[in-house]
């Protein structure tokens, strides 16, 4: 099959785990012998053509994010892939996919110029990231997703939990969603973590507590740090590296720094792949405190480098976290459990890594890109022949 993907981040643009999933998915889908061309948004250092594993990537010159303007972005974004899809790509494509709202305009117009079925992902709702309180634009970008959904043959969510969700709140039947989880493979989270690498982070003799994601608000940093002085107060030698960008940066540097632990905090920024897993390897603990968490892919990742999760009981992640099995799980929000129960992993080192072995199970045997790209690629295949029978 010939697949169109569209994404509006895509490695080395990445924000989040959306840009992951749809470069492990696209490798993925290329290995069992489809062809996948991805439409994506460029930054100053990409080119507007590549092929990455065999991924024919197109790249639209870079988009300025205006937050006073957001639509105004959006629809020069989605006008851009389009000369993308209309001036640089080839015909012959059997199926469309796009990736969240983001890329509803140039989906919409793709399925009708191409008369080709659409595939939609929706990898989170502005409703459960705001739960459901909307000023104008989260109002606009709920219509979105809806259009998005009416618009798809099939609508593919990744956890039961957003099954629910996205079936509650678009009012979808039931045989219009389907649920096919993310995936990981172990081979690419391979790092050597030198001594030399961790001393720039923390003392051989500190811990190591780790978050990887995006700053906003439902990813729920803010839990974390405002548990660091009571995990401090136990556990004086532990470090904690925040990774990642996004909106609410500055806002969590200047909390850390209001209740006095910024010195015990590292933040990052943005990290590549490589350092990522590198500090994946170093870290004693991995932390995702998410108030709203379709997935959790980054829990997945953490598995995949043999570190011990501790994560929210929400979402994705309260379904592939079984409690003291193969990692940890806190209330949502509880700043006084998540110390709690670092403290007790951070001292229970045995525990630690039995619950590292299990996870690493886990993942190597139920969540391989491998499996999940076959169950995509079944998706496709039922829309194909369900749209080929049908009026349209
Ligand atoms: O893992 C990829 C990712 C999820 O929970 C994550 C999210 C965005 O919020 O599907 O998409």
């Amino acid at each position: 099959m010939k697949v169109l993907m569209l994404s509006w981040e895509y490695p080395p643009v990445s924000f989040g785990g959306l840009a992951r999933h749809v470069q492990d998915l696209s490798e993925a889908l290329v290995e069992q012998g489809h062809q996948v061309y991805v439409i994506t948004q460029g930054s100053s250092d990409t080119s507007e053509k590549e092929e990455i594993n065999g991924v024919r990537v197109l790249r639209t010159a870079p988009v300025q994010v205006n937050a006073n303007n957001f639509v105004d972005y959006i629809l020069q974004l989605n006008f851009q892939i389009l000369e993308k899809a209309f001036g640089l790509m080839p015909g012959g494509i059997d199926i469309i996919h796009g990736h969240d709202w983001l890329v509803f305009w140039s989906s919409k117009v793709m399925k009708h110029a191409l008369k080709k079925p659409l595939v939609y992902t929706i990898h989170a709702t502005e409703y459960g990231r705001n739960h459901g309180i909307y000023n104008d634009m989260q109002r606009y970008i709920n219509d979105l997703e809806w259009y998005s959904c009416f618009e798809a043959w099939r609508v593919i969510v990744c956890s039961d939990y957003m099954n629910q969700e996205v079936k509650n709140l678009f009012q979808l039947p039931s045989d219009k969603v389907i649920k096919i989880e993310n995936g990981v493979d172990p081979e690419k989270y391979k790092a050597r973590c030198t001594p030399e690498f961790r001393q720039k982070y923390a003392d051989p003799s500190e811990d190591i507590v780790f978050y990887v994601g995006r700053m906003v608000r439902e990813k729920g940093v803010q839990v974390l740090i405002r548990s660091i002085p009571e995990i401090l107060k136990e556990r004086p030698e532990t470090k904690f590296i925040i990774a990642g960008k996004g909106p609410n940066l500055e806002h969590l540097k200047s909390l850390a720094a209001h209740i006095g632990v910024s010195d015990r905090i590292y933040f990052t920024g943005f990290v590549s792949d490589e350092v990522r897993n590198k500090l994946y390897q170093a870290a004693d603990i991995a932390v995702f405190p998410s108030l709203y968490e379709p997935f959790g892919i980054v829990a997945l990742e953490a598995m995949a480098t043999k570190t011990p999760v501790v994560v929210s009981n929400t979402g994705g992640l309260s379904e592939f976290v079984t409690h003291n099995q193969n990692g940890v799980k806190v209330n949502v929000n509880d700043p006084h459990h998540l110390a709690r129960e670092v403290i007790d992993l951070l001292k229970e080192k045995n525990r630690a890594k039995k619950l590292a072995r299990n996870g690493y199970k886990m993942v190597e045997e139920e969540y391989s890109w491998k499996k999940i790209a076959g169950k995509t690629a079944r998706v496709y295949r039922n829309v194909l022949s369900e749209y080929e029978n049908s009026n349209w």
